[in-house]
């Protein structure tokens, strides 16, 4: 598919290339795939589709931007992906290019059917973040970079939904966040619809909370900075923005 979108137009292939987001979701064994934004228009009313409409790989540069929520336009999916409390979800993304900066998990509760669910005045809660492992902020490992596999094939991450998670349909949202450019952040965001089965009874409290957008800000030193200010990127610590991970 890329390689005929590439074919086509060639300016997309730098596009296409340079930028990306979850393309598919596995869980277990099973494999749901998401909206593809070069994909046929059709995907957003096929019945299989699980993972909210966006049109463009394209990153977000706004902290306030509405679509930071489920990228754009972030129209609801038609089905959603049965999992059990306690099991993993693994977002997959074609070939992963940029190194910096850290990648949250969230859930939202849909409160009902998430095809009628709106992000305004959602309330997102982290599943899961992965942020620097080792070395500095300039050139450490940074999971987005351990994660990215260069050599064309898919990178995979996976986090687990908290074993004592009341059961219900929840928004997951996957967001990278990549800070190579000074001072000019990205986020690249992606939805998808779950149904959580299971006999949990647990859910966060307002500590863990946040609102998409409203998390982030230029303010914040973590959001904006330039990692090629070494008084910033030789730092060997990196504190991931917003509430702490929700692990049940
Ligand atoms: C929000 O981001 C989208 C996608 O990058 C962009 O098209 C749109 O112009 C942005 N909106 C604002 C208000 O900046
Ligand atoms: C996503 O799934 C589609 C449809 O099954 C497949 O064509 C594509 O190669 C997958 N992409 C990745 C990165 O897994
Ligand atoms: C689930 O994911 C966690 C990391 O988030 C990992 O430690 C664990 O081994 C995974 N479990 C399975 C069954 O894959
Ligand atoms: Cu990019």
């Amino acid at each position: 598919m890329w390689q005929a979108v590439a074919s086509v137009v060639g300016f997309l292939v730098h596009q296409v290339s340079a930028h990306g987001g979850a393309l598919n979701y596995t869980v277990g064994e099973t494999w749901y795939p998401g909206y593809d934004p070069y994909g046929p228009e059709d995907q957003v009313t096929a019945p299989w589709t699980v993972q909210r409409k966006w049109v463009t790989n394209e990153p977000i540069f706004e902290a306030n931007n509405i679509s930071l929520a489920c990228n754009t336009p972030g129209t609801p999916a038609v089905t959603s992906i049965p999992i059990n409390a306690g099991e993993n979800i693994t977002a997959v993304y074609g070939s992963w290019v940029h190194t910096v900066g850290p990648m949250v998990a969230w859930l939202a509760d849909c409160g009902g059917d998430c095809r009628d669910f709106d992000t305004t005045n959602a309330d997102w809660f982290k599943i899961g973040e992965k942020g620097l492992l080792w070395g500095t902020i300039v050139d450490g490992m940074w999971f987005q970079r351990q994660f990215g596999v260069w050599d064309g094939t898919p990178s995979s991450w996976t986090e687990q939904i908290p074993a004592s998670l009341r059961p219900g349909n929840y928004l997951v949202r996957h967001e990278i966040i990549s800070l190579h450019s000074a001072n000019k952040p990205q986020w690249y965001p992606e939805c998808a619809h779950l149904e959580v089965k299971g006999t949990g009874t647990k859910f966060p409290g307002k500590e863990f909370m946040a609102k998409i957008p409203g998390v982030y800000s230029m303010n914040q030193p973590e959001i904006n900075l330039d990692i090629y200010d070494p008084a910033v990127g030789e730092r060997t610590t990196y504190t991931i923005p917003g509430p702490p991970v929700w692990t049940g």
